[in-house]
């Protein structure tokens, strides 16, 4: 090869059909695949995270070898490594005299902005394709929002399921209905048969990663022990079926259910395979829909699984291109406090938020609802600065990239973006979280407690947020209620009420 084109694949970049490789010829091309420091410390990623990434950006080099490609893999203990993509890129270009660089754009504004400057700074050309690896194009999303006076996701969903044809009757959804939320928020009970997610044993590369990242990480939050990710096409695959047919039954009935001791529920977990390219979106859909259709699982399942990845994953990345840069700079309730030593340490007495970082900390995993209702709901009450959270959350889920970690983080679960995304802020007293886990009855705190150091936070919490974001909020009709509730209470009754949230936050320590 006299001159090859340098073809980079990113660790979120691991599908077989990247567009950056679709017109490539094996014989005149060199892969360059690169573990660089910049992108293990742009936050404090988890260990797990960094090793699911690592071993699965190993299994797919030896995957593309195999399949007759020249990769360069550079590793992270390379005693030659610049320690960044723009480092390793000009280090292979200088290597294979490569005049050419073809890359398939970053899932994050951060390394795409850098790759605008590779060019001019690396003196070769530079195609950046677009990432086709999701329903609806950043152009598309944009022409459906234009002139939209709110962005509502069941309407992008909607059309979503029309583009598809997934769960359609001719024009019509399946059962007549786009939507079966109301079937699916029941709480858990312990006596449920728990399925658990299949589990892949590390082999060797996967050990040796292992080790790499014990060595190099010492302090790094998040427990490398009993690591079961699957970290090649196949085992996510293997996963992914065996969640239809043992969980995906009661998906939607329990979707919204927490148990203390079972952080994985009837939860398929599998975000962190489809964000790196391991799954692809539409055939998981499809594969869905199959079993719906052949009787093994009930439509309220199938729509509520499918709508979480047509509707939400689609939607909230449209978002995040089309709002810009400083997306995950927004702070529509100006909300300054720092984020809580216990969302590291999982040292706290409140129990529902005790699980929550435990299992965090234990598997670099939490389902929606925790993350929703018990992290994302404390920080939201207690004016945790909305930067600091989505860094957190950035940083401790093995799923979490910017695309579709800050929508949910800063638009979602705190309001931050002043409603752009959801129609009213997810604040919520002890009652929701009592209603939908058994965690209360463990608490040291007593749920229905509206006041005093015996209450539970969530409730002396939840008064003075309303009353604090009463400009905002109180016009809101989804909000209107308990504003209701709070007009009739006197200027006394909500003075104490806000003392009393002062007080909580001093207990805890905030
Ligand atoms: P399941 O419950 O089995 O759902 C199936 C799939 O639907 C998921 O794998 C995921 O791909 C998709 N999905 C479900 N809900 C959402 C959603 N709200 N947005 C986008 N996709 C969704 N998801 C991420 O993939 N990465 C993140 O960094 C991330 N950060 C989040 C932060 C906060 C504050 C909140 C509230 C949610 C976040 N989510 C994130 C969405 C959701 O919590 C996870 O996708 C889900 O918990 C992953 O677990 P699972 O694979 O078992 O999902
Ligand atoms: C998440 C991640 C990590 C931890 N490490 C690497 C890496 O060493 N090399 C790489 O190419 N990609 C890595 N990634 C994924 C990137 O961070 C991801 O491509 C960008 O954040 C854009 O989404
Ligand atoms: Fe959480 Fe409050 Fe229930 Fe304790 S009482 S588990 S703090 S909701």
């Amino acid at each position: 090869m006299t001159s090859p084109t340098l073809i980079l694949i990113l660790g979120d970049q691991l599908s077989a059909e990247i567009s950056s490789l679709t017109d490539a010829d094996p014989a005149a091309t060199v892969i360059l695949m690169a573990e660089v420091a910049a992108e293990a410390d742009y936050v404090w990623h988890h260990r797990k995270k960094l090793a699911f990434v690592f071993s699965a950006m190993r299994h797919h080099a030896a995957a593309l070898r195999d399949a007759g490609w020249m990769v360069d893999y550079v590793a992270l203990d390379d005693p030659a490594n610049s320690g960044s993509l723009r480092g390793e890129v000009a280090r292979a270009i200088q290597r294979h005299r490569a005049q050419r660089l073809i890359v398939t754009a970053a899932g994050e504004w951060r390394l795409r902005s850098d790759m605008v400057g590779w060019a001019a700074a690396l003196g070769v050309s530079v195609d950046i394709r677009a990432d086709d690896r999701f329903l609806c194009s950043e152009a598309e999303f944009a022409a459906w929002a234009d002139g939209r006076k709110a962005l509502r996701m069941e309407y992008f969903y909607r059309d979503m399921r029309r583009k598809t044809g997934l769960l359609m009757e001719g024009k019509q959804p399946a059962g007549g209905q786009w939507n079966y939320d109301a079937d699916n928020r029941k709480p858990a009970a312990r006596d449920l048969m728990m399925p658990r997610p299949r589990r892949t044993a590390p082999d060797a590369t996967t050990r040796q990663v292992l080790a790499l990242v014990e060595q190099r990480f010492p302090d790094r939050f998040g427990s490398l022990d009993d690591f079961w990710f699957a970290v090649t096409r196949d085992d996510a695959q293997a996963q992914f079926d065996d969640f239809v047919a043992t969980a995906l039954p009661r998906f939607g009935d329990y979707q919204d259910a927490m148990l203390g001791g079972e952080p994985f529920l009837y939860h398929s977990v599998i975000a962190q395979y489809l964000n790196i390219g391991l799954l692809d979106p539409l055939s998981i859909c499809q594969a869905v829909e199959r079993a719906w259709r052949e009787g093994h699982v009930p439509l309220n399942a199938a729509e509520g699984y499918i709508r979480q990845i047509i509707g939400w994953r689609e939607y909230v990345r449209g978002i995040y291109w089309r709002e810009g840069h400083d997306y995950a700079h927004r702070n529509a309730l100006a909300a300054t406090r720092p984020l809580p030593d216990f969302y590291w340490s999982a040292d706290t007495d409140m129990a529902c938020v005790r699980a929550a970082v435990e299992q965090t900390r234990d598997h670099a995993y939490a389902h929606h609802i925790q993350r929703l209702m018990v992290t994302g709901n404390f920080a939201l009450l207690a004016g945790v600065d909305p930067h600091a959270l989505h860094l957190w959350y950035l940083a401790v889920y093995s799923d979490a990239y910017e695309w579709v970690e800050a929508p949910n983080t800063i638009g979602m679960s705190q309001f931050a973006d002043g409603g752009l995304l959801a129609s009213k802020p997810y604040a919520a007293s002890g009652a929701y979280i009592d209603r939908m886990s058994d965690y209360c009855s463990g608490c040291r705190y007593d749920v229905k407690a509206k006041s005093g150091a015996k209450a539970c936070p969530f409730n002396r919490l939840y008064w003075p947020f309303l009353i604090r974001h009463a400009d905002r909020l109180a016009r809101n009709p989804r909000m209107a209620p308990m504003y209701r509730t709070l007009n009739n209470w006197g200027v006394d009754k909500r003075a104490a009420l806000i003392a009393d949230g002062e007080a909580c936050l001093s207990e805890l320590g905030l």
